[in-house]
């Protein structure tokens, strides 16, 4: 496998509505993401991806663009953004813009013009149909609803795959498709590293479009079902990769939910459409097609199930991103670890399990302190569209208020948006001003101040992971070396070795309270990380505490 100058990096996510607000308005910023540079440079992140702060209503919180070429002002100016990629370069930091290409917002000119004239030009940009002939088909929204709007003061309607304020562009129509290769040259011009690509495997839809068996008494179906019909999408990607990425070794992350057996290489193998794509397989453990209020919590077999599963299947093929959490889930520690056990130790194991798996680890912002899930008092508390939606779903379905709200609390978005918790002044630092979101109250305990003076904090163990991973002492084994799963029929044990050419690491986490015993593959010469004081060894064997993670580097003849 040829080497990129990523593969060692670390990668860090920015929600920056709430990551930092320099003005007092209680919506974070450009320039506050820039006064934390140094913070995250302490951390040792090198990848930054910001999500969207393009011209925008926020309908989605900024993924409904209006103009892709502007910077909305709660977020800043061109020249905030200008200042953020030179002061990112000053550190060997490297930004990644969020590309949002499936959809754009009702209000951007394309739209506009489409409904003026939608015959015209601009018609042909998005997916319409004509109002008298139905629905052309039963596709149920990812936000609820369907997927055809009218499209107002026309005889047309308009597919959205998500909100109704996020029309899906046409991508069939070359026009479009010039019109989105443009934009992203000019961002790469501009010095950004790369993107993250939202929602990417959205934008080829089955054609002719037509219904599929309902899977809700509402009569339509996820659209997830629509996509695995739909082929072709290898075209648009390949094209898009030679007249935008390729040209300048930009990095790109891909969103994919959905691809089909058999695709990996293609996406992200050597000159695959992607750098990378985000492993989303424990995401969507437990998951139900009915909606949230029917998930099931994830057991410690699940998650180990999930991770091995992903790493058998990209093997040597290519990196996946590797993430406990997002702006779109709940937090990491209070979604993976069973309620009740949730602490600074168990948080540390999950942390360094996902951390060393092969590929690129990302960490949302948040996530290096132990932000945890809200308790939200009541269904007003939560922003967010699609945990609206989601409660909603749940009241349908005959669920209590206080069942739907308890489904919201397990999976909103919001639990990973509340403000970053700074310090313990009053709105956890965030903002001087009122933030616009509740921040979590237990940012008097949880805060990054308290944690870089506190030598065993969650952030300094981070720390540790991080500069390990990035120790060229190891690049041979946890860069490059393949990931083998060790005793995976152990239960509540998750174990794997990282073997390179010339050494094996051993990393194996207790994944329950109770302690555990776990034979040793052979000898080893150092441990390399332990998120407790002690360790206890038999011969041949350690006997792991409840939640104990260690890194160990085994013997070499
Ligand atoms: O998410 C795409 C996606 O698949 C989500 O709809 C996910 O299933 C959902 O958030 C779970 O509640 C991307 C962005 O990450 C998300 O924030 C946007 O809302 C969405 O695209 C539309 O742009
Ligand atoms: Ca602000």
């Amino acid at each position: 496998m040829e080497r990129q100058w990523w593969h060692n990096k670390v990668a860090y996510q920015i929600y920056p509505k709430s990551f930092y607000d320099s003005n007092g308005d209680g919506i974070g910023d450009i320039p506050g993401i820039i006064q934390k540079l140094d913070y995250l440079q302490y951390l040792g992140a090198d990848i930054l991806w910001i999500s969207p702060v393009y011209q925008s209503p926020l309908a989605d919180q900024g993924y409904d663009i209006s103009d892709y070429y502007q910077i909305d002002p709660r977020f800043g100016t061109m020249e905030d953004m200008d200042r953020l990629i030179a002061e990112a370069k000053k550190r060997r930091m490297y930004i990644l813009m969020d590309l949002v290409i499936n959809h754009c917002s009702d209000e951007h000119e394309w739209f506009q013009k489409a409904m003026a004239d939608p015959e015209g030009e601009y018609g042909n940009f998005f997916y319409l149909a004509d109002q008298k002939d139905g629905r052309p088909c039963n596709w149920r929204s990812y936000f609820g609803g369907s997927v055809w709007e009218p499209l107002p003061g026309t005889d047309k309607q308009y597919l959205h795959m998500f909100h109704k304020k996020q029309p899906d562009l046409n991508w069939e129509n070359p026009k479009l498709r010039q019109a989105v290769y443009e934009n992203i040259n000019w961002w790469l011009k501009k010095g950004v590293a790369g993107f993250r690509l939202d929602a990417i495997i959205n934008i080829k839809k089955a054609l002719p479009m037509v219904d599929y068996p309902a899977d809700r008494p509402d009569g339509m179906v996820n659209p997830g079902v629509m996509l695995a019909h739909a082929e072709g999408i290898g075209d648009f990607l390949k094209e898009m990769r030679d007249e935008t990425f390729k040209k300048y070794q930009a990095f790109t992350v891909g969103e994919v939910f959905n691809d089909k057996p058999g695709e990996l290489e293609a996406f992200i193998g050597e000159d695959g459409y992607f750098s990378s794509m985000f492993d989303f397989n424990e995401t969507i453990i437990g998951g139900s097609p009915n909606g949230w209020y029917d998930s099931r919590p994830v057991t410690a077999e699940d998650y180990k199930a999930g991770c091995f599963g992903a790493q058998e299947k990209i093997g040597k093929l290519g990196f996946y991103s590797n993430i406990i959490e997002n702006h779109d889930e709940p937090r990491g520690v209070s979604h993976y670890l069973p309620e009740g056990q949730v602490c600074d130790t168990s948080k540390k194991m999950l942390a360094g399990l996902y951390f060393m798996l092969r590929g690129l680890p990302f960490i949302y912002q948040g996530q290096e302190i132990g932000m945890e899930n809200v308790e939200f008092q009541s269904i007003d508390q939560v922003d967010d569209i699609s945990s609206l939606e989601e409660y909603q779903v749940a009241l349908d379905a005959g669920r209590s208020p206080e069942e739907a709200l308890q489904a919201v609390k397990r999976y909103s978005r919001d639990n990973a948006r509340t403000p970053m918790q700074w310090n313990d002044n009053l709105y956890a630092g965030f903002t001087t001003g009122t933030p616009w979101l509740r921040e979590n109250p237990n940012y008097r305990t949880i805060n990054v101040e308290a944690q870089i003076e506190q030598e065993d904090s969650v952030l300094q163990f981070y720390r540790s992971l991080i500069a390990l991973r990035k120790d060229p002492e190891y690049e041979d084994s946890l860069i490059y070396g393949a990931c083998i799963p060790y005793l995976r029929e152990q239960k509540n044990l998750m174990a794997y070795l990282r073997k390179g050419e010339k050494q094996t690491l051993l990393v194996m986490g207790n994944f329950q309270k109770e302690l555990q015993k776990v034979k040793l593959p052979g000898a080893y010469d150092l441990v390399l990380l332990n998120n407790m004081d002690e360790l206890t060894e038999m011969d041949e064997e350690i006997c792991l505490k409840g939640w104990q993670y260690l890194i160990l580097k085994m013997k070499t003849e």
